[in-house]
């Protein structure tokens, strides 16, 4: 508990956001971070700044280093520096241009047994050796609550907020609790450890959840002291947030606190000046995919590229949480639909995912150089004809025979013609996988391909290529950068088990790309309940949740044969009508939540602060910001429930009358 004597500003009141991605892409909270970056900007310019462990190169590519403004952040960053911490401060090159505070955790480890042993005595947190990852949580943890501590002291002015992110950057939390720091803390997990363990394995997690035995689960997988940071970190936050409803209920039963609201994860929508850009966009970008599958099926080039549908799934290497399992078993049984239907189209299914790889294959390599062997010698042919045809034309005089087509082509052009077909001869069938596996054996998705057969055979409806690595427009076979990809697919495909929020469905989304979902990810759920009908939009919900897994197998393979069968019109159509989601995403509305969790720390902070109600609507002005809401335009997705912000549906429920966390409408699982 703070002192809330009452002197601080609480209207002027400072921010810092503390993560462990801060200009260090690693994951999800970094896409969080900087895209949420310009409208936090917007609302608290220079008050606001994110602070973060230093990764000098990321920090090298990503932060322009400044000089920190005079005062009490100057005074607090030199007197940490005179101990020996080195602090980069400045500006974070994107866009909003936030400032950053990184702090190297390498010179605080002198102080590690003596933290570690602190940490013990006033949280009984304990934390063996050679966890390297807890090691770096404690000293960042540390530093972080020294600078928030010899801040405050000199800030005596300003209230100050503290926004926590994730388990990694919590060690500070309790910190705070323990030495009384006046400030209010927000505590936000986008997931929970055990929660991810226990559904990588084989577990019914969601029938359970109110059963784990949890220091015993996390005892198991070696992980109770990283789970007792996180609980600890839940439990002293002033306010204690998740970024979906299901991750707010894995959290009241994992972490054993119910959360006082969710924060769903917004995007920094760009929208183009002419309304039909993306779609032209499609076009360009699918053409690169086609050149890169003209490679990669060479020899066996014997479907209509014309025909050709392009679904994916991407993301990290998660087999069973990210549902490439489902994806690969449902991917069989489209092939087997399209087969018994006769079908002429074919789906080229793409698995985007990182895995350990040498290399890329050298058939891999080789199809793309054949191919481009080809068309740089038909576009000489293509040239020379042109030169040939234009002199005899020129030339030609009344009654000259027209010219010859068969003379165009000369014989030195049909021997090179000739042998860069033979080039193109391949004896075995197109490769599953682009790269050299370091554990090809035992990797699980050319396992299961292998066990469902997906071989890219010529009668297979169904070819599959996994990629295991992310995507760049310099990689030599698949020269594309990720959202220049999406673009150019007609479907993806994210039939998550665990996903808490899950970005890549919504980054979709915003590109007018159709997506699959379930209604295990957060946003899959959030879409359920604020869409009349997600599918009229591009959205397909599979249920993971009430279906068996053969069921549920079933519905996405429906799903995947139902939009093979859509003609191009109707795809178009559908593209629109998803595109017309992104305002529903954008951090403009998904960053209302925000607001509120800022304002309710506050309040609980300083209660005195808000005797007046007025003075709590005044604070929570943000409400007002302009919400664009495509929901009232003719044709667009009409909300379900009439609601404005996306919490409504049950976040933040802070009463006028009280600071009880019981008020909360938790989701509940049917
Ligand atoms: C966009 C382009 C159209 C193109 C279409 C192809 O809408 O603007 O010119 O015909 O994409 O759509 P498809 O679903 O067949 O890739
Ligand atoms: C987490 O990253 P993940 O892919 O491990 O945080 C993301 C940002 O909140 C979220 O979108 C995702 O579902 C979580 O799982």
């Amino acid at each position: 508990m703070n002192g809330d004597t009452g002197r601080r500003d609480i209207k002027n009141h400072l921010l810092f956001e503390i993560a462990t991605e801060v200009a260090n892409r690693v994951g999800g909270i970094y896409s969080v971070l900087k895209s949420k970056a310009p409208v936090t900007t917007a609302e608290y310019g220079d008050r606001y700044t994110l602070i973060g462990p230093l990764n000098k190169n990321s920090a090298a590519v990503e932060v322009e280093e400044l000089e920190p403004p005079p005062g009490p952040l100057r005074e607090t960053i030199s007197s940490m520096q005179e101990r020996g911490i080195e602090i980069m401060y400045g500006r974070w090159l994107i866009e909003g241009a936030p400032r950053v505070l990184l702090i190297n955790t390498g010179t605080g480890y002198r102080w590690l047994d003596e933290w570690k042993s602190d940490l013990w005595s006033i949280a009984g947190i304990p934390s063996p050796a050679g966890d390297h990852e807890l090691n770096e949580a404690i000293v960042f943890g540390y530093l972080v609550a020294w600078f928030l501590g010899e801040f405050i002291s000199r800030e005596t002015g300003r209230a100050v907020i503290a926004h926590f992110h994730e388990w990694l950057a919590g060690v500070a939390l309790p910190l705070t609790k323990k030495r009384q720091m006046d400030l209010t803390t927000i505590f936000t997990t986008h997931a929970t450890l055990l929660g991810r363990y226990l559904c990588a394995g084989s577990v019914d997690f969601y029938n359970n959840l109110q059963f784990f035995d949890v220091d015993a689960e996390a005892g198991k997988r070696g992980i109770y002291h990283r789970y007792c940071v996180e609980r600890a970190a839940a439990h002293s936050a002033d306010v204690f947030t998740t970024v979906s409803h299901i991750t707010a209920f894995e959290s009241e039963h994992l972490l054993k606190r119910k959360p006082d609201g969710v924060l769903p994860n917004g995007l920094n929508v760009k929208k183009f000046s002419a309304v039909h850009e993306f779609q032209n966009l499609h076009a360009v970008q699918k053409e690169k995919i086609h050149e890169f599958v003209r490679g990669h099926f060479y020899g066996y080039l014997d479907f209509n590229l014309d025909d050709t549908l392009y679904f994916f799934t991407a993301g990290r290497y998660e087999y069973r949480n990210k549902g490439v399992d489902m994806f690969i078993e449902s991917l069989a049984r489209l092939n087997h639909r399209l087969k018994v239907a006769g079908s002429k189209t074919t789906v080229v299914a793409f698995i985007i995912m990182p895995a350990q790889t040498t290399s890329l294959s050298v058939d891999s390599l080789k199809g793309q150089a054949v191919t481009k062997a080809l068309a740089d010698t038909v576009s000489n042919i293509e040239g020379g004809i042109g030169r040939r045809l234009f002199e005899r034309s020129v030339h030609w005089k009344e009654g000259d025979p027209m010219p010859d087509d068969k003379e165009l082509i000369t014989p030195a052009d049909r021997v090179l013609l000739r042998r860069r077909l033979f080039a193109m001869k391949r004896h075995h069938l197109p490769p599953i996988v682009t790269h050299n596996m370091v554990n090809d054996a035992e990797d699980p998705v050319l396992n299961q391909l292998r066990r469902v057969q997906l071989f890219n055979h010529p009668s297979d409806r169904v070819k599959v290529v996994f990629h295991p690595e992310f995507l760049n427009s310099a990689n030599p076979v698949l020269s594309l950068d990720y959202d220049d990809f999406v673009r150019g697919t007609h479907l993806s495909v994210f039939p998550s088990y665990y996903e808490p929020w899950g970005y890549t469905p919504a980054e979709s989304v915003v590109m007018g790309v159709p997506s699959i979902t379930t209604n295990l990810s957060g946003f899959g759920c959030y879409m359920e309940e604020l869409i009349e009908n997600p599918s009229d939009y591009g959205i397909y919900i599979v249920d993971r949740r009430m279906k068996g897994v053969d069921d549920s197998v079933n519905q996405l393979t429906d799903c995947m044969f139902q939009y093979t069968q859509k003609s191009r019109r109707q795809r178009i159509n559908q593209r629109n009508r998803t595109e017309r989601l992104s305002d529903l995403l954008d951090w403009k509305r998904m960053g209302m939540e925000y607001i509120k969790a800022r304002q309710l720390a506050l309040r609980r902070a300083y209660p005195a602060s808000f005797d007046d109600v007025d003075d709590f609507d005044d604070m929570i002005g943000g409400t007002e910001i302009k919400i664009s809401r495509p929901l009232s335009v003719p044709g667009s997705p009409r909300d379900r429930t009439g609601m404005m912000t996306p919490g409504d549906f049950a976040s933040l429920q802070e009463g006028r009358e009280g600071l009880s966390t019981e008020d909360y409408i938790a989701w509940r699982l049917p």
